[in-house]
């Protein structure tokens, strides 16, 4: 077997499946090793023979009666092991189909069936923990999962606390010695590998279902101690003060009714969220009086930009033009759309001002048929987590473990509907118990007779739910 494991390691190796240097992972984090083993596929006999190694870690005193996969690079060893074992396989898709059966296991299996997971890399393993959760709330038994690299940054221990036995062919530091034995690198990379592992551990991680379900069940104050940056504190705490939930949607288009509005909603609100791009009007005087109106009864204010461009160009749009929004939003939104490039354009936009500022990442959306869905938001998620100027997410869902970010959730209305282009509502107390820590309310305040009443009405509501949310 050590042999079998030295010989593979040095083809995989030649394959460009391993490659050392300074790369950039897709969520923006350097790192002096690369694995890449969809390599694999354009060489059919090393193929064969990672799998079948792969498969030899298997438990042969444990029956199993499927395996899976994890999307996508392991698919076709998952396959491939499959098809020689005579055992049948399932597909964990990436995201439900959005037509048909929208089913998200494929393959015919029953509950109470064991299953073995096959997987190329992991890091912190929230991969495989993601497909366990799913497989498991179909009824499947999973046995254990089988790894071809671990790159012994916190994964092992992840998926073990989660009570599943984890075997792998490789550990990084392991394939690293066999390279090295056969003079494929210099003891200089094998030190600068080491030395990047010894610092590059990802954090604990629980199946993500009970973790995004203790921030659903901590209260505002115990968050605010939680949160990486200062105006996230603030926000929690603000809200915990004056007992709000409420992020104001002032999409209005003149000054003096934005105005008029704030100063009805001010005491009742944390955010009041505009869209500068929409004001007829507008001028500096007006974000003399809004900032005026703020500090009065104490809210924030966001411009709902949501930055979409490359870092030069952001930089510019945040900073420069007509509403230098720099100066007076404290709180923007971007979609991550354009890489972590967009957040470091951003820092500097803001690099001159000493007020505290935030943003909020648009990693789900409110309207139909959006394509803020399955990877986009998981990769949101990491890449967002690379930058200390975020506050939070605005999304749909509970998607997110971490007490110390916000989710603020658009689409709220007193009773769940839709409007005639494409915007889909839910009730206050859904968007709550869906994780909601602020909840958007534009046209349910904007478009009522009674103003005050009405936020009054929305304000109570939120509270309510998010007391029993905390305090069930
Ligand atoms: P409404 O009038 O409650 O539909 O206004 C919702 C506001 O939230 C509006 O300003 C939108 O631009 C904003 N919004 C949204 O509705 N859905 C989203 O996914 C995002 C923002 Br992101």
């Amino acid at each position: 077997m050590e042999k079998q494991l030295e010989e593979l390691a040095i083809m995989l190796y030649e394959i460009d499946a391993i490659k050392f240097g300074d790369f950039v992972t897709k969520v923006g984090l350097k790192t002096p090793v690369y694995v890449d083993l969809r390599t694999i596929i354009s060489h059919p006999k090393i193929f064969r023979q990672l799998s079948s190694i792969l498969w030899t870690l298997h438990d042969v005193s444990e029956h199993a009666d499927q395996i899976c996969g994890v999307p996508y690079t392991a698919l076709p060893i998952a396959s491939l092991i499959s098809v020689e074992s005579n055992i049948p396989m399932v597909i964990r898709r990436k995201e439900a189909k959005s037509y048909g059966t929208k089913k998200l296991i494929e393959g015919k299996y029953k509950a109470g069936e064991k299953c073995i997971i096959i997987e190329d890399v992991i890091t912190s393993g929230s991969s495989v923990l993601e497909v366990v959760k799913d497989l498991k709330h179909e009824g499947l038994i999973i046995t254990e999962a089988l790894v071809v690299m671990d790159r012994e940054q916190g994964g092992r221990k992840n998926i073990e606390n989660s009570g599943i036995k984890i075997k792998s062919l490789y550990t990084l530091t392991q394939l690293l010695h066999y390279l090295l034995a056969a003079g494929k690198i210099t003891p200089a990379i094998v030190e600068s590998v080491e030395s990047y592992l010894a610092t590059c551990t990802t954090a604990p991680l629980k199946l993500l279902n009970e973790s995004t379900n203790e921030r659903l069940k901590m209260d505002f104050t115990s968050r605010s101690k939680l949160a990486k940056n200062q105006l996230t504190s603030k926000i929690f705490e603000l809200m915990d003060m004056k007992e709000t939930m409420l992020c104001l949607a002032a999409d209005l288009t003149k000054t003096d009714s934005i105005l008029k509005l704030a100063e009805i909603a001010g005491p009742h609100i944390a955010i009041l969220k505009i869209h500068v791009d929409i004001i007829e009007d507008f001028n500096e005087e007006f974000i003399k009086q809004l900032k005026n109106l703020s500090l009065k009864h104490r809210f924030f204010i966001m411009e709902d930009r949501k930055f979409a461009d490359i870092g030069n160009t952001v930089s510019l749009q945040c900073s420069k033009g007509i509403y230098k929004i720099a100066e007076w939003a404290d709180l923007i939104t971007v979609h991550p759309v354009a890489g972590p490039g967009i957040f470091d354009g951003l820092k500097n936009a803001l690099k001159n001002i000493s007020e505290d500022r935030g943003i909020f990442v648009v990693t789900e959306m409110s309207s139909e048929g959006t394509l803020t869905a399955g990877n986009y938001v998981t990769d949101s998620l990491k890449m967002s987590a690379t930058c200390n100027l975020i506050v939070g997410h605005v999304c749909q869902s509970n998607i997110f473990s971490d007490p110390g970010l916000i989710q603020l959730t658009p689409g709220v209305k007193l009773a769940k509907a839709s409007d005639d282009l494409g915007q889909q509502y839910n009730t206050p107390e859904s968007v709550v118990n869906a994780g909601a820590d602020l909840a958007v309310v534009g046209r349910g305040i904007t478009d009522a007779t009674d103003k005050l009443a009405t936020i009054l009405k929305y304000k109570k509501q939120l509270w309510s739910a998010y007391r029993t949310r905390t305090c069930p």
